[in-house]
């Protein structure tokens, strides 16, 4: 493979998640042995796992009609196929969005059609996913490029159709022809024969958990969606696809205002755009250097219209990279200047999904290592401490033992009172976690959803519709800011539990996990602004008013309801677990007393148990010295940051001048 250099971070990146894996499965085991095991615990692991291993890092293409996105994911991921695999040709091709990755549950490969006649029906695409039913499914063989190809090519195929059964598919409200001039609904229109596809197929980077999603041209984004909704929002990271042929057209421009502001605004780097065809700039009567001074001054201006800094523009040719890598042509592949693109692409998407992952799953196993480790400490500290005092008893008096069993009784009481304390902490806890769950409750969103959608059902005009639009994201905001607020008072007072056990169990040392609302907020204020472009876009506005709301509510509320139901899992899991590490340490602290205090008593009795048990809390002691050891290399495990790919070549500019 000529390509490989420029994503060896996925690899790194694969390698890296694999390494947690098995680090947190250890971590199963290894609570399993300790016997610290509980099952809320288990129920976390669990889902982390699943969520890890199914995780991926979608790169989405996107970009008007024949700029050749295709051909760029063509030459960046599939020329060690030595041929054109994803069909790309002049004019319009891909006809339905396509998704490619690696389905780590059903690893053979496939591809999956969505028939257009799906538009009509309530559930989404994410929905649609789970149910394989009503996709076209057709097995891959990977054997035969050949074969993949022609599979492949059904993702170009068109149908005829009258002009009322488009319309009634929502893909156009009114039907013109060339000359502007509105269809009959009896006449035929050429419709998309899917509305999505899936392909699933072990390519190594696929495999390593990267999604790619690639999109059709011509107004595809305004026509479904979901897909300016969902799909692309959840990207990791987007190639605007440009024609150094074309110049950026008023189309390109319109699709860079209504689908890819947005994405740069919640996606900071993620965003890279592609000069692409600059072998039509090659022209063998002029000199290297009038060319890349050309093909610069056209990565400028493209920079300038689009108000974007010129780092990001980056002059390719797909095309000649692609012919050069099936080719091993080293003069070529260097001339399409596309290990530029990639490097930047995979050196710093990867870092910000690595990121991403640490904050949301490591972050909690991290914390339940670092609790059941200090319940270890605790439970290890106290065995050192029974082995002094039963060392320092020996051959003496009775009194010492005396000494002992009233010093352990007093430790006792001590725990005793922590215990009642955390009792009615507990209870005031569960008081303040109510009120906030109180605010998130999901069936009183279902009743602002509901009236919502009957107002906009019974409503006679478009301004009529929206507003009630606008007035239901209004609510489901202004909900989570006063949750946000509950949050603040809940977390106050688990603040101050903790810090109170602090004080009267010096030997201690638990931090408490605080709930944050931050990421849902976040996320409810981005959908709020893509609810408003929605509701402010020529789409809404053009289309046939049911099928807007109906789309409305398939795509921008059930992205609400998704991070509603979340939010109060989490809120949920997190109420239930607050305080457990205070209460197993408590737990902990009242066994180990109750059994040097039955140990004490015999030890009165008998001289020889003394040495018999100290022989016992040393085997014990180790025991427990192993299991933190074990949990200690876990945690540098999971706190390892995945490593810098150092680049051994040279960083290629992003405009290059050589011609093939
Ligand atoms: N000269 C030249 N032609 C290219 C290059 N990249 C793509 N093409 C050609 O441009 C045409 C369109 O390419 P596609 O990859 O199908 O474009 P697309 O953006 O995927 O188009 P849709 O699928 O219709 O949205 C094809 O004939 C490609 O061979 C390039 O770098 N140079
Ligand atoms: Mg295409």
């Amino acid at each position: 493979m000529t390509n490989e250099n420029s994503f060896d971070s996925i690899h790194a990146y694969g390698k890296w998640k694999s390494n947690l894996v098995q680090a947190i499965e250890e971590f199963q085991g290894w609570l399993d042995s300790t016997e610290l095991e509980e099952s809320e615990q288990s129920l976390k692991i669990y889902e982390t796992l699943q969520t890890l291993k199914h995780d991926r890092i979608t790169l989405a293409f996107v970009g008007e009609f024949s700029r050749g996105k295709t051909e760029l994911i063509n030459a960046i991921f599939f020329s060690q196929f030595k041929r054109r695999l994803l069909p790309s040709e002049a004019g319009r091709t891909t006809m339905c969005p396509t998704e490619l990755f690696y389905d780590i549950d059903e690893p053979k490969p496939y591809m999956r059609l969505l028939p257009i006649e799906s538009r009509t029906e309530d559930a989404s695409i994410t929905e649609q996913k789970q149910d394989s039913v009503n996709w076209t499914h057709i097995q891959l063989d990977i054997s035969s490029p050949e074969n993949m190809a022609s599979s492949f090519a059904q993702i170009t195929n068109t149908k005829k159709v009258k002009a009322s059964e488009a319309k009634r598919l929502g893909l156009y409200d009114v039907i013109t022809d060339n000359n502007g001039t509105e269809l009959a609904d009896s006449q035929i229109v050429e419709i998309p024969m899917w509305r999505h596809a899936l392909i699933n197929f072990p390519h190594p980077f696929l495999e390593q958990g990267l999604a790619i999603l690639d999109t059709p041209g011509l107004n595809s984004l305004g026509n479904e969606p979901e897909l300016t909704i969902n799909m692309l929002p959840n990207a990791q990271a987007a190639i605007f696809v440009l024609a150094a042929d074309t110049g950026v057209t008023r189309s390109d421009m319109d699709i860079w205002r209504r689908h890819l502001k947005s994405f740069r605004r919640n996606h900071h780097n993620g965003l890279v755009i592609a000069l692409n065809k600059i072998d039509t700039l090659w022209d063998d009567l002029k000199t290297d250097s009038e060319i890349k001074s050309s093909i610069q001054r056209q990565c400028a201006e493209t920079a300038h219209t689009l108000s974007i800094d010129a780092k990001r523009v980056f002059a390719v040719s797909a095309q000649k990279g692609l012919i050069g890598r099936v080719r091993d042509n080293a003069k070529l592949i260097k001339a399409s200047n596309l290990n530029a693109m990639e490097n930047v692409l995979s050196n710093e998407i990867l870092p910000q999904k690595e990121q991403l992952v640490r904050n949301t799953l490591i972050t909690d196993i991290n914390e339940m290592m670092q609790e059941s480790k200090s319940i270890l400490l605790g439970q290890f500290n106290s065995k050192k401490k029974s082995i002094q005092d039963f060392s320092g008893v020996g051959g003496k008096n009775e009194n010492i033992i005396q000494v002992l069993l009233e010093k352990t009784r007093k430790e006792q009481a001590i725990y005793h009172n922590n215990a009642e304390n955390l009792q009615s902490s507990r209870q005031i806890l569960s008081g303040q976690h109510n009120r906030l769950k109180r605010i998130i409750n999901l069936d009183q969103l279902d009743k602002q959803v509901s009236d919502a959608r009957k107002l906009m059902q019974g409503s006679w005009t478009t301004t009529g519709m929206k507003k009630s639009m606008k007035s239901l994201f209004d609510n489901i905001s202004s909900t989570m800011n006063e949750a946000a607020k509950q949050t603040e008072l809940t977390n106050r007072l688990v603040k101050s539990i903790f810090n109170r056990f602090q004080n009267e169990n010096e030997d201690t040392d638990i931090k408490p996990k605080l709930f944050s609302i931050a990421s849902y907020k976040q996320e409810i204020d981005t959908l709020y602004q893509d609810a408003e472009e929605y509701r402010t876009s020529v789409y809404s506005t053009m289309t046939e008013q049911s099928f807007v709301i109906k789309k409305f509510f398939i795509s921008l509320v059930s992205r609400a309801r998704n991070i509603y139901y979340q939010l109060n899992k989490d809120a949920d899991d997190w109420g239930k677990r607050a305080l457990t590490p205070l209460i197993r340490q408590v737990k902990g602290h009242k066994k180990e007393l109750h059994l040097r205090l039955d140990q004490l008593k015999k030890a009165g009795q008998s001289r020889d148990s003394i040495s018999e048990r100290i022989t016992s809390l040393k085997i014990e002691a180790k025991g427990l010295q192993k299991h933190i050891f074990d949990v200690n290399k876990m945690l540098t495990t999971i706190n390892t940051p995945m490593p810098a790919i150092v680049h051994k070549k040279k960083m290629p500019d992003n405009v290059t001048a050589i011609r093939g």
